[in-house]
């Protein structure tokens, strides 16, 4: 069996690396000739635990190809991004390209399978365009079980910073168009997933995934609310928050900055944007979510005016803890924020970075060792819980105006 992943990014490059670790042909296609070349070179783009062994393990032994153009395979798993346009309706075009580009080379016997989290009906949609472009090929949108070509949607669930991990371990949902493609599909997840396939149609396989992180950010909508209240009534809220759940029936999650990341601040948005008028309480977690670092800034500023000369040394800039990923990260926001409204000298400490975006840089912002930062700052901003901010003695602390979004000083 041949195998071809459409998209080598966060998703797409390892679920290739790990298929052709089962002995398993991959052929690896992307637009960017510089991600194909680092590729093949054995090398890798992103940033992820492990990734960059097995990749290259893979393209040694001669099971990882990269390529510009798609090739004839047996499997084809897109895996390209979803955005959503300023209106937050999704943005489909990378979706439709990748089916484009697939079309000519699609064979009788054939599987597509969309891991891209995608809106209801993308799957729907994305067999239409390939049925639009082979004619003379039967599709299951109009040949049902007799199709020619198999289509499903299995979205993927990995959480970034554990993803060789999770995509082995985690089940999997597969949403075929008809039981046909959930049990072509099945075959091929069953080679690397040692957790459960479940199958299901496509509409809710793509609604589940939209679902859970819709889940977790109407979740970190209340941690972040009530971190609102308990400042305005003088509470921790990280302690409250720490006996509330010694109940044996509340887990409630941690407040923080806000809430970054290309999935779950995107995600619920899908959800809103089909469902305007009855997605009530997900459009209002998104809407809390986002309008955290503004008062994260807010607090800064209360900060910083106790000092005639301020400098904000603001711990962290991902958009969560022990990872280099900055795309859509709250303490980014946060951080360009006080440079642009010119709260005080801002520096920025981020050990999983080796150069500030021009974002920063152009606003004047500084990229400083930890100890060096310290030694500065009279107002220290916590924004991620890095492992090296956590380990921080109170005699650094002490003497400064602290402002902690992630309670770092406070739970133990
Ligand atoms: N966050 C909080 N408080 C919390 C937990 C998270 O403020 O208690 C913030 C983080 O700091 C971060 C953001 O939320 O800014 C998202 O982080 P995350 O770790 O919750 O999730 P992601 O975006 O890295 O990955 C999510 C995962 N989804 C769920 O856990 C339901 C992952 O399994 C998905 O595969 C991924 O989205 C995706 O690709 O959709």
């Amino acid at each position: 069996e041949k195998v071809s992943v459409i998209g080598l990014g966060y998703i797409g490059l390892p679920t290739a690396a790990v298929i052709a670790s089962r002995g398993i042909e991959v052929i690896g296609v992307d637009i960017s000739e510089n991600t194909v070349n680092t590729i093949n070179s054995g090398k890798v783009h992103i940033v992820e635990p492990d990734l960059d062994m097995v990749v290259q393990a893979a393209v040694n032994v001669g099971k990882l190809r990269a390529t510009l153009t798609p090739e004839p395979a047996d499997a084809f798993l897109i895996a390209v991004p979803t955005p959503f346009k300023d209106n937050y309706e999704p943005d489909l075009t990378y979706i439709q390209s990748a089916a484009k580009a697939i079309a000519p080379v699609l064979e009788r016997g054939n599987i597509v399978i969309l891991e891209s989290t995608s809106p209801v009906g993308a799957t729907e949609k994305m067999t239409d365009w390939l049925a639009h472009e082979r004619p003379d090929l039967t599709f299951p949108n109009t040949d049902g079980e007799n199709a020619d070509i198999q289509v499903a949607h299995c979205p993927e669930r990995v959480l970034p910073g554990k993803v060789l991990e999770e995509l082995v371990s985690n089940d999997r949902i597969i949403g075929g168009m008809t039981p046909r493609c959930s049990a072509r599909a099945i075959e091929l997840y069953q080679t690397f997933v040692r957790g459960d396939c479940i199958t299901t149609n496509s509409r809710t396989a793509e609604m589940a995934k939209l679902t859970e992180n819709s889940f977790r950010d109407v979740n970190i909508a209340f941690a972040n609310e009530l971190s609102l209240i308990c400042d305005q009534l003088k509470i921790n809220v990280w302690e409250l928050i720490k006996l509330a759940n010694r109940h044996p029936r509340v887990n409630i999650l941690s407040p923080g900055p806000g809430v970054g990341g290309h999935c779950i601040a995107v995600d619920p948005w899908f959800i809103v944007h089909s469902s305007p008028d009855e997605a009530k309480m997900i459009r209002k977690a998104r809407e809390i979510n986002d309008s955290k670092p503004d008062y994260v800034v807010r607090q800064v500023q209360e900060a910083a005016d106790q000092f005639k000369k301020p400098v904000i040394a603001c711990l962290g800039l991902s958009f969560k803890a022990d990872i280099d990923d900055l795309r859509e990260s709250p303490a980014l926001e946060i951080t360009r924020k006080l440079a642009v409204e010119k709260v005080g000298e801002v520096i920025a400490v981020e050990p999983n970075i080796s150069e500030l975006p021009d974002s920063l840089s152009d606003e004047g912002v500084s990229l400083q060792p930890l100890e060096k930062a310290l030694t500065k700052a009279n107002v220290l901003l916590v924004l991620v819980d890095h492992a090296q901010f956590k380990n921080m003695a109170t005699s650094d602390i002490n003497t400064k105006v602290v402002v902690d979004t992630k309670g770092i000083f406070s739970v133990q």
